[in-house]
């Protein structure tokens, strides 16, 4: 099985989000798996290869916006592994990102592929989200006999632009099958054309596959997905094991695992934790943590926002470590730069304050409206600290209420204090449970093994429709 991993963010050389993670951990165990993963992407100006070597692959040129295109395909090798990375270098319109980016990218995949530019061919596109969302058409269009298979990390990402691009890939819309009143709007909608054109579509968790069908989760789109319902599928993330090991973490100062000191390496963080924050020293007092990008109409900022006002801020300790919109970052500065003792702020992102939070926290909130997968509960849980989740998308995929963590249902912030304080409560009252249950999070397989086969199986599903698998 050949695939082509297209995607736009890969860490460790360009990171916005938890798309970034999953490109470097899922080709890496499809790889594991026997799957002749490859993985393709624009090379900004923002990616950082640090000491990879890059070699020249081909140079070549496209037709776009009318003129000559000259495009450079660069390989790198994946970290230590042995997939083959390409890097596509073109200065005018890839360097940095602008409304042509993306459908110039997808159009240098399209010719890529066509053209047999990489001595390689896949049986699978695998497109992610929107960045990559033209591809299926193109492919389509041009009736290529690659399978594609597009994955939704995020439907609030569509990437709508304007119908030129299309004009400027050198298409005729008349002639696509744009969905009409895309036309009228005279524009272009990504993550659409992908979820219409795609042979397959799965989203990043199964809950989350099926929220997508209706009007409180489908962004706008979600009569298209009830039409193209029969494609669509879900499979959960998983976390990258080797980094996130709360036995190995170079960021932390006390190793443990579920074997090894569970309990006594997170009091020991929790302590280093509290003296780092200038919090009262203390085991009595439970330390809740909050890790995420500050985006309001995702993670539920204004519900935490308002718990936190509210409650007597004496009996807690919260540490929230988030960047993104400046009005939320001047909301959380100045909750913590009045309640010192209780609140702290972190704007910056760094992954060594993270790895601290996930190791010394007693809870960790992700108060999210939706979550399609969502990442840092998981790697919480690995660190033994339970979540105390709103009860959507992967997060209710992840998480067994009162069992590895906590779920409350309504996107209110009486819901998510009511959870919060039984949580406390436990933690307070009843050791032994709270200790069972750090252990059982600790324990979960949230590893990438599952969800590797699980795309082993719909690209298999693609390229043998009539096998049953
Ligand atoms: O985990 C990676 C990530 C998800 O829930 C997350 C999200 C963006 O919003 O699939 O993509």
């Amino acid at each position: 099985m050949k695939v082509l991993f297209a995607v736009w963010e890969l860490v460790p050389f360009f990171q916005v989000g938890g798309l970034g993670d999953v490109a470097k951990s899922l080709p890496k165990k499809l790889h594991e798996q026997g799957v002749d993963v490859r993985v393709i992407l624009p090379f900004y100006k923002a990616l950082k290869l640090h000491k990879q070597q890059k070699k020249e692959v081909k140079k070549f040129n496209i037709i776009y916006d009318g003129g000559k295109q000259k495009v450079v395909i660069y390989q790198i090798s994946f970290l230590d592994e042995k997939i083959p990375v390409y890097i596509i270098k073109n200065e005018k319109w890839l360097d940095v990102p602008t409304r042509d980016t993306f459908a110039f990218y997808n159009l240098c995949v399209y010719e890529i592929l066509k053209n047999n530019y990489l001595d390689w061919l896949p049986d699978v596109v695998h497109c992610q989200d929107y960045h990559t969302g033209l591809i299926p058409l193109l492919i389509k269009h041009n009736n290529l006999k690659f399978k594609t298979l597009l994955t939704i990390h995020n439907l609030n990402h569509q990437g709508k632009s304007s119908l030129d691009v299309i004009k400027r890939m050198g298409l005729d819309h008349s002639k696509c099958r744009v969905i009409q009143w895309e036309t009228k709007k005279k524009q272009i909608n990504f993550l659409l054309e992908g979820i219409i054109h795609a042979d397959l579509v799965n989203a990043v968790s199964p809950s989350y596959a099926k929220e997508i069908f209706t009007e409180e989760y489908g962004s706008g789109l979600d009569e298209i997905i009830r039409n193209e319902g029969q494609k669509i599928s879900g499979i959960l993330n998983g976390i990258d094991y080797d980094s996130r090991d709360p036995i190995h973490d170079k960021n932390i100062n006390f190793h443990y695992s579920v074997d090894q000191s569970p309990i006594e390496g997170k009091h020991l963080n929790k302590k280093f934790l509290q003296e780092k924050l200038g919090f009262t020293v203390s085991d009595q007092i439970p330390l809740i943590g909050f890790i995420g990008r500050f985006e309001s109409k995702q993670k539920g900022l204004d519900i935490m926002h308002k718990m936190i006002r509210r409650v007597n801020l004496q009996k807690f300790q919260f540490v929230i470590l988030g960047q993104g919109e400046v009005e939320w970052e001047d909301q959380f500065l100045w909750l913590a730069s009045f309640y010192k003792k209780n609140v702290a702020y972190i704007s910056v992102f760094d992954r060594r304050i993270a790895s601290q939070i996930y190791a010394g926290a007693d809870f960790l909130l992700v108060p999210s409206k939706f979550e399609p997968c969502g990442l840092i509960q998981m790697i919480a849980m690995r660190y033994g600290t339970l979540p105390i989740a709103r009860a959507t998308g992967g997060l209710k995929d992840s998480i067994i209420d009162g069992v590895d963590g906590f779920l409350f249902k309504k996107y209110s912030s009486f819901d998510l204090e009511t959870k919060m304080k039984h949580a406390v409560e436990i933690w307070k009252n009843d050791k032994k449970q709270i200790n069972e249950m750090i252990l059982a999070a600790m324990k979960k397989d949230f590893t990438w093994d599952k969800s590797a086969r699980e795309y082993i199986k719909l690209y298999n599903k693609l390229c043998n429709p009539s096998a049953i698998f």
